[in-house]
């Protein structure tokens, strides 16, 4: 994994997914790498457990429990809000801890081999919060569902024009 985070430098970041997207992450704009055979028995595998169809994964390598990611909440517009978001967690196990103002904070142990889905994206925070006595490294692949450049440009031109250009394009 070579995306060196800019904000923790002890994570790692990259992205695949289908060619016709591209997403926002730390800050910056990504265009996913190609999927390759493994990813994709993956997306296969998760698509089946989940009932949810993805089009897009962010890779994080946490090179240790010194590694984390800062509480942030993934509600870009480009994400299909609906489909939930799939955090599959291989090596170490580390938690994480949802927050929602109002509400008390829930801390989630992500063992290796778990699926977590996530809900509500809009309304959460997350994060995973140094753990220094973890010396492993952990990997997570979180699936999305995100809109394609298309759309999102189709978007735009309404939003900016205040013309309906076109029904959503959906592509089920
Ligand atoms: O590493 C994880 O399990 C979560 C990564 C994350 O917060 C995200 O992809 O939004």
């Amino acid at each position: 994994m070579s995306g060196v985070n800019p904000i923790d430098p002890l994570r790692k970041s990259c992205c695949y997914g289908d060619m016709d997207i591209e997403y926002e992450y730390s800050g910056h704009c990504e265009l996913p790498l190609p999927w390759n055979r493994t990813l994709w028995k993956i997306k296969s595998d998760v698509e089946k457990k989940t009932g949810f169809e993805y089009n897009f994964v962010l890779l994080n390598f946490y090179e240790s429990g010194q590694a984390k990611i800062g509480a942030h909440k993934d509600d870009k517009p480009s994400l299909d809000q609906p489909v939930d978001i799939a955090a599959l967690s291989f090596g170490a196990c580390r938690d994480m801890i949802f927050s929602k103002k109002g509400c008390k904070s829930v801390r989630q142990a992500l063992e290796a081999g778990s699926l977590l889905l996530m809900h509500d994206q809009k309304e959460w925070t997350h994060a995973i919060p140094p753990q220094p006595y973890v010396k492993e490294p952990r990997i997570s692949l979180t699936f999305r569902r995100v809109w394609s450049s298309l759309q999102q440009s189709l978007d735009e031109m309404e939003r900016d024009y205040s013309i309906p250009l076109c029904k959503r394009l959906r592509r089920d």
